[in-house]
C-alpha cells in the first residue's frame, strides 16, 4: 500500500511549484518522497523526478507526428499513458513499498472534468495497486478578484470532484499575492467557505455586463449550493505553517494519519521545532543532498 497526492488544476495554477515545495517539506519531516511527472508539457522541472512521462512519450513528437495542437497532443499523451499503464507500474512498484508519491498532472481541465484517460489511470492505481491517493486541486487565488471567474472556479472544482471520485482538497494557491489584486468584494472566508452564494449573485447583478446572465448565474450558484461539496483551503507554498496545514488535511483524507507510519505526530514536531523562516527556494539544497544520499545508497546496494 502506498500513499500520495494527485496534483491537478488549470495551467499556471502552481502544480509544479507545489510538487517542488511539498516534496521538500515532506522530506524535511522525514518522509521518503517520489515525485512523478505525468505532465508532458512541463518544460523545466524544478524538482528531481523519480519517474517522468517524457521517458514514455514526448509532447513535441506527438504534435509533429499527428499534426495535433498542444491540447490534442496532451489528450493523446494521456490516452497513451492509459494504454501503457504497465510502463507506469514497472516504474512505480519498486518505489511503492516505502515512498510517498506526488503526481504532477497536466493542467488541461478537460482531462479532469470530461475525458476518462487520466481518471482510469488513477483508478487503476487506487483499485488495483491499492494506492491511497488524495486529489489536490489547485486554483489560482487570483480568480477570487472577479466574481464571474470565481463562479467558474467553483464549477471547475465541483466537476473535478465528481469526475475523479477521490478524497479531494480544493486549494486557493498563490494566496501570498491576493492583496496585490486589490480589495476583494468579500472577506476571504466567504471565498473559502462557499456558504451563501446569494451575495455573489447580487454582486454580479450590479454589473450591467453580467446582469443579463442573471438567471444563468442564479442556476449555477444553486447547483453548486445543492451539491454542497466545494470549499477551499488556502496555500502559500513558501510558508511552512501553510504547507503543514495542508499536509494534515491530506493525511486525514487519504488515511495516512491512521496508518501509524513512523509516528505522524513526531513528523510534525520536527517541523514545529525547526526555524520559522522556512523558504522552499532556499531548501533546494536539502533536495540535492537527499538525492545524492539516495544515489550513493543505491550505488552501495549494487556493489554489495
Ligand atoms: N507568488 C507565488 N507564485 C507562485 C506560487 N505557486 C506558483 N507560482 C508561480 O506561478 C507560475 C506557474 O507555476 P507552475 O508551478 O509552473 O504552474 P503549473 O502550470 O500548474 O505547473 C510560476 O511562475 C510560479 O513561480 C505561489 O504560491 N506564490
Ligand atoms: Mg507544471
Amino acid at each position: 500500500m502506498a500513499y500520495g497526492q494527485v496534483v491537478v488544476g488549470p495551467p499556471g495554477s502552481g502544480k509544479t511549484t507545489y510538487c517542488n515545495g511539498m516534496s521538500q517539506f515532506l522530506r524535511l519531516i522525514g518522509r521518503k518522497v517520489a515525485v512523478v511527472n505525468l505532465d508532458p508539457a512541463n518544460d523545466e522541472l524544478p524538482y528531481e523526478c523519480a519517474v517522468n512521462i517524457e521517458e514514455l512519450i514526448r509532447l513535441e513528437d506527438v504534435m509533429a507526428e499527428h499534426s495535433l495542437g498542444p491540447n490534442g497532443g496532451l489528450v493523446y499523451c494521456m490516452d497513451y499513458l492509459e494504454k501503457n499503464i504497465d510502463w507506469l507500474q514497472s516504474k512505480l512498484q519498486p518505489l511503492a513499498k516505502d515512498h510517498y508519491f506526488l503526481f504532477d498532472f497536466p493542467g488541461q481541465v478537460e482531462l479532469f472534468t470530461l475525458h476518462s484517460n487520466a481518471k482510469n489511470v488513477i483508478h487503476v492505481m487506487t483499485n488495483k495497486w491499492d494506492y491511497r491517493l488524495t486529489a489536490v486541486h489547485l486554483v489560482d487565488a487570483h480568480l477570487c478578484s472577479d466574481p464571474g471567474k470565481y463562479v467558474s472556479a467553483l464549477l471547475l472544482s465541483l466537476s473535478a470532484m465528481l469526475h475523479l471520485e477521490l478524497p479531494h482538497i480544493n486549494v486557493l494557491s498563490k494566496i501570498d499575492l491576493i492583496e496585490s489584486y486589490g480589495k476583494l468584494a468579500f472577506n476571504l472566508d466567504f471565498y473559502t467557505d462557499v456558504q451563501d452564494l446569494s451575495y455573489l449573485q447580487n454582486h454580479l447583478d450590479q454589473d450591467p455586463r453580467s446582469a443579463k446572465y442573471r438567471k444563468l448565474t442564479k442556476s449555477l450558484c444553486e447547483l453548486i449550493e445543492d451539491y454542497s461539496l466545494v470549499s477551499f483551503t488556502t496555500l502559500n507554498i513558501q510558508d511552512k505553517e501553510s504547507v503543514m496545514d495542508i499536509v494534515k488535511l491530506i493525511d486525514k483524507s487519504n488515511g495516512y494519519v491512521f496508518a501509524g507510519i513512523e509516528g505522524n505526530i513526531n513528523e510534525f514536531n520536527k517541523i514545529a521545532a525547526g526555524p520559522l523562516d522556512w523558504d522552499y527556494y532556499r531548501n533546494a539544497a536539502v533536495q540535492e543532498k537527499y538525492f545524492k544520499e539516495e544515489s550513493s545508497n543505491e550505488e552501495n546496494d549494487v556493489s554489495e
